[in-house]
């Protein structure tokens, strides 16, 4: 999906009307000057799309199944992130540097290991009444090195992390001995300054790290004797109360890092991120890329961030028909013939709905009305739009001007309405596949016994009623040979529109058939039989017994 891209789209399962709307309507508003406007589709082509599409040469609108925002979508693509070995100092400097406050923990081949959340490391290290925390770092004799900018005058084990403690060497002699002796001294780092006595007392209990401060002088005999021990020594400019703070900071930040951090991916909904977010303990989630890799980081204030898509609904107002997700995105007009659903908008936007017998009527008059005149594909789309809804122009939703607009569009298309109207709905009608109305009754036709009564009902299906309503003469004409030639009582077509799950049954009977039939008559020989999708389980039974008795 582009970003920051309006689609004009129309309802799931599309008809003619819905695609062909769209694409005219885009074309008009980019005309009007609106900008990355494009006509999308919430579904699969139907046949008789398929012909308008080749016919015109027109390219298919851009699928959308969903319209979700995804994290993709919000996300900021920069993201400042650490290695796992850095220590804690650069953390900070990074925090700092970028005004950030959570830093993904990175492996070497930019997998997380963690978020590094500033305001935990902050707890962590500044909260004074855990003094075991406050005296524990986990680091190298190198990673101390490298924070302290220090010498090494002797480096032991230099690459092992150990979870040390940290003892200022301040006080006086005694008191020193009194207070390491009950250590164990292969935990301990000790700083100090020039205090020979101090520096001796380590070496010999055998200290992990001694690092002396303010670049002052240790004596040569300290030293050999720290490497007879295995003591870590360590020159550092800085004073006693500098190392000991940046010491602390020596810490490697994937020692500071749990593996229970959130995690989204780029493709992943909004939704999703907002429920973890809310409910998980973090600010923030790490943004994965396909490869597991880090590619972002999201907080909260991602999901305030605008939706970078728009829609413009046209032949629909309804969100339960509209594209899924249309009720995450915001939508900035309307282009309808339908009646009013429960539709609102934060808002106002452009709301046109009009008693029309198409959505492409409406589009016709709003480029009438913009002083815009269709090139010759625009306009045979809108024709098709127009002639398919009004079943040209037969259905009883027909009205003047759509006859008006047909003989406009046919005239800038040049296409004669009456003529292309037989080729679209021949061409895309199912039951037009059928060279015959009898071989379409006959494709699947079933007898039946009712007491002293014959019947026969054939079945298709179909993905809307317009074909049907065009060709149901030739098949009444069909039916009535057929009943005859076969000496039944009654025979019937039940034309199932599959995407509506709904039936409408033509059938001839005696005399009281209309009576007896027991469903809603639409017109001469139709019947309606709302919901009815089987004619083994719903419509035979029921024939059965109405006919029977
Ligand atoms: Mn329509």
């Amino acid at each position: 999906m582009n970003r920051n891209t309006t689609y004009v789209i129309g309802h799931k399962n599309p008809d003619t009307d819905s695609i062909c709307s769209a694409i005219a309507y885009a074309r008009l508003r980019s005309r009007q000057g609106i900008n990355n406007i494009e006509p999308a589709r919430a579904g699969d082509l139907n046949r008789q799309t398929e012909f308008v599409i080749d016919t015109l040469s027109v390219p298919r609108p851009k699928l959308l199944v969903d319209v979700y925002p995804r994290v993709r979508d919000v996300i900021r693509s920069e993201v400042v992130t650490i290695a796992g070995d850095a220590p804690l100092a650069q953390a900070l400097e990074l925090f700092h540097a970028h005004s950030i406050r959570l830093l993904p923990v990175l492996d070497d081949d930019r997998r997380p290991l963690g978020l590094l959340v500033l305001k935990k490391v902050a707890e962590k290290f500044l909260v004074p009444s855990r003094e075991a925390e406050i005296r524990r770092v986990t680091a190298s004799p190198d990673s101390i090195r490298q924070c302290l900018k220090a010498t090494a005058i002797n480096l032991v084990d230099a690459r092992v992390e150990e979870d040390l403690d940290l003892y200022v060497g301040a006080m006086a002699s005694a008191t020193f001995r009194g207070k390491i002796a009950p250590l164990d001294p292969r935990r301990i780092i000790l700083i100090t300054g020039d205090r020979e006595f101090i520096q001796r007392e380590g070496v010999e209990a055998g200290v992990r790290v001694l690092i002396v401060t303010g670049n002052l002088p240790i004596a040569d005999d300290i030293v050999q004797r720290g490497k007879e021990r295995s003591v870590t020594i360590l020159s550092t400019p800085f004073d006693t109360a500098t190392s000991t703070w940046l010491t602390r900071l020596a810490t490697p930040v994937r020692c500071l890092v749990g593996a229970d951090f959130l995690t989204v991916g780029l493709q992943d909904r909004l939704d999703e991120l907002r429920l973890k977010l809310m409910h998980g303990g973090d600010p923030g989630a790490v943004v994965l890329d396909g490869d597991g890799r880090v590619a972002a980081v999201a907080t909260k204030s991602t999901l305030l961030a605008p939706s970078p898509i728009k829609l413009v609904l046209v032949d629909h107002n309804e969100l339960s028909q509209a594209v899924a997700g249309a009720d995450k995105v915001e939508i900035t007009e309307v282009v309808d013939h339908h009646r009013l659903g429960n539709f609102h908008t934060d808002t106002p936007i452009r709301f046109v709905n009009q008693p029309l017998g198409s959505t492409c009527t409406v589009v016709a008059t709003l480029y009438r009305e913009a002083g815009i005149r269709p090139d010759p594909s625009t306009a045979g789309l809108m024709l098709s739009g127009l002639l398919s809804d009004t079943v040209i122009l037969k259905s009883p939703t027909t009205t003047e001007l759509d006859r008006e607009y047909s003989r406009w569009l046919g005239e800038l298309a040049g296409l004669d309405p009456q003529e292309y109207g037989q080729r679209l709905f021949a061409s895309g009608s199912a039951l037009a596949a059928y060279p015959s109305a009898r071989q379409l009754i006959l494709a699947d036709f079933k007898e039946y016994r009712a007491g002293e009564r014959a019947f026969g009902v054939g079945q298709v299906e179909v993905v809307s009623f317009h074909e049907f309503h065009a060709l149901k003469n030739d098949i009444a004409d069909s039916l009535a040979k057929l009943k005859d030639e076969r000496g039944l009582d009654a025979a019937g077509l039940l034309v199932t529109d599959i995407v509506q799950g709904t039936s409408l049954l033509l059938a001839l009977g005696g005399r009281e058939f209309p009576y007896v039939i027991g469903y809603p008559r639409l017109e001469e020989n139709v019947y309606e039989l709302k919901g009815v999708l089987s004619r083994k389980k719903q419509l035979v039974p029921h024939l059965l017994k109405v006919l029977e008795g």
